[in-house]
């Protein structure tokens, strides 16, 4: 990136990001990326596509050899084979069985494996790694892993994952310096609740969440977007095994139920720049989940409220490529 150009994207993150929508644009015949890097991976036309939409579809890019192992090491921790200190084992709101131990209700999401050495493998893989330093620059932590298990819905469409944006659990910023690599573990479509992205909503601002008030209940911690315009245009992305998506943490994405019989499982890793820093959430929009993670984050740790959202975060950040400058 140029000097200017860089100059620009600094001034645009003081700004602290007007409502209008910014991308990048033209300068006379130099174009000014806002979202990206020049790092000789990415071609001008992939880097306009995340330019323009906000998230890019890498084809077979993490080997099914890898996925075969983290699939593995899934089944163990069903089976309670392996405890990993510090991972969330979350279930589904519904009673979908496991598909591993009878009379136990599925694991939806394990969240939290950076103690989990063998999961944790995905967040430093070097094919992943090249395509998040495009986004975040050369220092990269691994902020936030989960690999999700979306169960075969139990007919209360509670498989669902209500629309948002990942920068409403985040405490760090600027929000163009993070990223989410999310790799099928096996086909994905619409059958089984693939991913759906709102094009372009990158470039639009954080906005209210909450719990959708659905009927059938909804998972812990799966917050919404309180009020996004319905008729937008939305795609929906089928994968095939090994397949990875990078998108921007404030593009607007979920997933739709899963009508098949199987699991569908994803492993994900947000990652930001190490350069990134600590905003206070207090009075904004965020304090919701702010008091939620805390409040778990104290009974789990048995700590009364000494406990920060930031604490939560800098606790279970993980550096995988650089220097741990700053977050
Ligand atoms: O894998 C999915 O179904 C959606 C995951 C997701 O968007 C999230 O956990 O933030």
């Amino acid at each position: 990136m140029s000097r200017a150009a860089e100059r620009l994207r600094l001034l645009i993150n003081h700004l602290d990001r007007p409502p209008a929508a910014i991308v990048s644009f033209p300068v006379g015949f130099v174009y000014v990326y806002l979202y990206t890097d020049d790092t000789d991976l990415l071609t001008p036309d992939q880097r306009l596509f995340y330019e323009k939409n906000g998230f890019i579809l890498i084809k077979n890019l993490v080997s099914d050899e890898d996925i075969d192992r983290f699939r593995k090491e899934f089944e163990r921790v069903c089976r309670r084979e392996v405890k990993i200190p510090g991972m969330v084992v979350m279930r589904d709101v519904a009673i979908a069985k496991s598909e591993f131990v009878p009379d136990q209700k599925a694991v939806s999401k394990l969240q939290d494996f950076q103690e989990d050495p063998e999961l944790f493998r995905y967040c430093s893989l070097p094919e992943i790694l090249k395509y998040v330093e495009c986004f975040t620059g050369p220092n990269i932590m691994a902020m936030h892993t989960m690999l999700i298990n979306k169960p075969p819905d139990a007919g209360k469409k509670t498989s669902r994952h209500p629309m948002h944006q990942d920068l409403h659990y985040f405490p760090f910023r600027p929000a163009d310096r993070i990223v989410c690599s999310w790799t099928a573990m096996e086909r994905v479509d619409r059958k089984n609740g693939c991913l759906v992205v709102l094009p372009e909503t990158h470039t639009s601002t954080l906005r209210e969440h909450d719990y959708p008030q659905w009927e059938g209940g909804v998972n812990k911690m799966y917050h919404g977007v309180r009020d996004y315009d319905p008729a937008l245009p939305r795609v929906h992305l089928e994968m095939e095994k090994g397949d990875t998506v990078f998108f921007h943490p404030l593009l607007i994405h979920g997933s739709g139920m899963n009508q098949t019989k199987g699991f569908r499982k994803a492993i994900s890793c947000h990652y930001a720049s190490a350069d990134c820093y600590y905003i206070d959430v207090k009075g904004t929009m965020q304090e919701n989940i702010e008091k939620e993670v805390k409040e778990i984050a104290s009974r789990k740790y048995n700590l009364d409220d000494e406990i920060t959202f930031k604490d939560t975060w800098a606790f279970k950040g993980r550096l995988v490529q650089g220097e741990r400058t700053s977050l």
